[in-house]
């Protein structure tokens, strides 16, 4: 598998930041039972982690544009390519100790994703995709699951939480699948539950209230691993709807149907 140079230079850039999570989560999991708790410590390593990609990335290309999760839109001379970057997916898992957190950067030509790195420094897996070149989990080339009936598939997604989402639509949603599946898993890193679907873990994935930085890099892989991507309503608006709906091409069109079976 020959990676284009900039390529190379997102996954150097994605395990350097990784690294420094890795670190940090080393002390996330001491401060568990301390009364202050991890908070304050989680956003500086989170905040630690952007400052790195930042740097690295506008060392290799100067003028390229930013999208952030915590610096928001930096606007580069180069409009035309746009990093999209979440230093820290899985927050809520590292804050708690959970090894379940990655790194997500993409790269945005003129609107359309071409590049893409999740890593995942906990496990040491690193997922990478360009456009037109497949999705790798490290060296290996990824497909999605074949699995043509939701009885047989294993479905990730993400549930709402206090002040997110719309909890009661996404209650019909979920007895709607869970009706249809062998299984539901909620893993609480929407890149990696992109990844899991590339990889063929789980059989498809649905979400609502994603920012682009959750999503970017994972639409890549996934679609390069031969998967449909779309927003809830079939279309391809999945920054502006904020929701995202995967699998191959029979799974992602029975769950977009599943998902607005009525009450
Ligand atoms: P985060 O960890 O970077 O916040 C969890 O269901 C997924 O939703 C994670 O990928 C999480 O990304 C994302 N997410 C987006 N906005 C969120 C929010 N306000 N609160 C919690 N998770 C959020
Ligand atoms: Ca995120």
């Amino acid at each position: 598998m020959a990676r284009s140079a900039v390529l190379n230079v997102m996954v150097q850039t994605a395990i350097k930041a990784g690294r420094s999570l890795a670190r940090d989560f080393g002390e996330v999991q001491n401060l568990q039972v301390s009364l202050k708790g991890p908070g304050d410590y989680v956003s500086q390593a989170d905040h630690r982690a952007e400052k790195i990609i930042h740097t690295e990335l506008l060392r290799a290309r100067p003028d390229y544009s930013f999208l952030m999760e915590e610096a928001g839109a930096i606007e580069g001379t180069d409009s035309q390519h746009r990093w999209i970057i979440d230093p820290l997916d899985g927050t809520t898992n590292f804050l708690h100790g959970i090894p379940m957190f990655a790194v997500s950067i993409a790269l945005e030509r003129q609107g359309q994703i071409v590049a893409g790195v999740i890593y995942n420094p906990s496990t040491d897996e690193l997922y990478t995709a360009e456009r037109g070149g497949g999705a790798f989990l490290n060296d290996r080339r990824l497909r999605v699951a074949a699995r043509t009936k939701l009885v047989d598939t294993v479905i990730g997604t993400g549930v709402p939480n206090i002040g997110r989402g719309h909890h009661g639509q996404y209650l019909v949603e979920l007895r709607n699948v869970m009706a249809e599946v062998s299984g539901i898993r909620r893993m609480g890193a929407a890149s990696l539950d992109l990844a899991f679907v590339a990889a063929g873990r789980q059989d498809g994935y649905w979400e609502d209230a994603l920012q682009p930085w959750d999503m970017a890099a994972g639409i890549l892989l996934v679609r390069e691993a031969g998967g449909f991507v779309s927003d809830k309503d079939g279309g391809q608006n999945m920054f502006d709807t904020k929701n995202i709906v995967v699998g191959n091409e029979h799974i992602h069109g029975a769950l977009l149907k599943t998902l607005k079976k009525p009450v």
